[in-house]
């Protein structure tokens, strides 16, 4: 029997704990394998995933800066050692659980790989529970609507698809709620009004390598942009403070408004194949780019390709 620790990406989002936090309680749910599971995090709770953990009475994941030579793992909501904990190229990685693009993976055994392009991980979770012949309690069922609800901004996000839909009606059906307003509950519990600068560049960024560079890609989603567009030369400082303490060589900035469904996108440093991806350039207040709501999809996607 040996101890699995399972986790979502670095800086993590709401998708990124509650995969983690459910499915490790789904596979010792099961037993699976004979393994014990434990949830950990790569960074601190986001507010909203902080608040359904105390009020679902659920324990948060526990911090984990490296994993040791030889530790098994199962990585959620992502699988780029760039977006991963420290020590994963000594790690066993034994599973993963995603929905975004691969990028470089090789392992010494076979594993399990679960990847569905889904709007988000808690739904490839949720479909698990079936899989495994269970049914998610009110709490799990309320974990991963969050996510899911979080991941897809209310099902609005291209990512969004027939899957995503019908599983969140019947975790909404479940829990007696509508998916939707259940979502911009979730989502308003998010202390944005108080983002600093450093916050909207650091909370949700992602590292890619586009051709021989190192990339940058953060988010900020809000339900009214207008504050941000206030902060514009402080949030220009922060990324380029974000990217050198990252050595990396560019950085984009969506300021995402799931209102309005479109994002401000910001760019410093070595940018010219994102702008080129994105058919935009880098003007100083930056560019709204209206119906872009996914990096993974409407972003990050055009810039790797660009980069071919
Ligand atoms: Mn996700």
């Amino acid at each position: 029997m040996s101890k699995v620790l399972v986790f979502g990406h670095q800086n993590p989002d709401n998708d990124a704990i509650m995969s983690a936090v459910v499915l490790t309680q789904l596979l010792n749910q099961v037993n699976y394998n004979g393994d014990t599971y434990e949830a950990r995090r790569l960074g601190p709770l986001p507010a909203e995933s902080a608040k359904l953990l105390a009020d679902n009475g659920i324990a948060e994941p526990e911090l984990l800066e490296s994993v040791e030579e030889g530790q098994q793992v199962v990585l959620t909501d992502h699988n780029e050692a760039g977006q991963s904990v420290a020590g994963l190229e000594g790690a066993q990685i034994v599973g993963v659980v995603d929905h975004h693009r691969f990028g470089g993976f090789t392992t010494a055994a076979p594993l399990h790989i679960i990847s569905l392009p889904w709007g988000s991980s808690c739904c490839i979770v949720a479909r698990l529970f079936e899989v495994f012949g269970q049914q998610p309690t009110d709490a799990q069922a309320k974990l991963l609507l969050s996510a899911m609800m979080t991941d897809t901004l209310m099902l609005k996000s291209p990512t969004t698809t027939d899957v995503d839909r019908a599983v969140a009606a019947r975790l909404g059906e479940q829990l007696g709620v509508d998916p939707v307003k259940f979502g911009m509950e979730v989502f308003l519990t998010r202390p944005s009004g108080s983002f600093t600068a450093e916050q909207m560049v650091g909370n949700d960024i992602k590292q890619f390598e586009v051709g021989a560079d190192k990339l940058l890609i953060g988010q900020y989603e809000t339900v009214d942009k207008t504050r941000a567009l206030g902060m514009i030369p402080e949030i220009r400082e922060a990324m380029r403070a974000y990217q050198a303490s990252k050595g990396a060589d560019g950085i984009v900035l969506c300021l995402t408004d799931i209102m309005e469904e479109g994002s401000q996108v910001l760019f410093e440093g070595k940018t010219d194949v994102a702008q080129k991806g994105l058919g935009i350039d880098d003007v100083p207040e930056g560019v709204w780019m209206p119906g872009v709501l996914s990096r993974k999809k409407q972003v990050a996607a055009p810039i790797l390709a660009a980069a071919e």
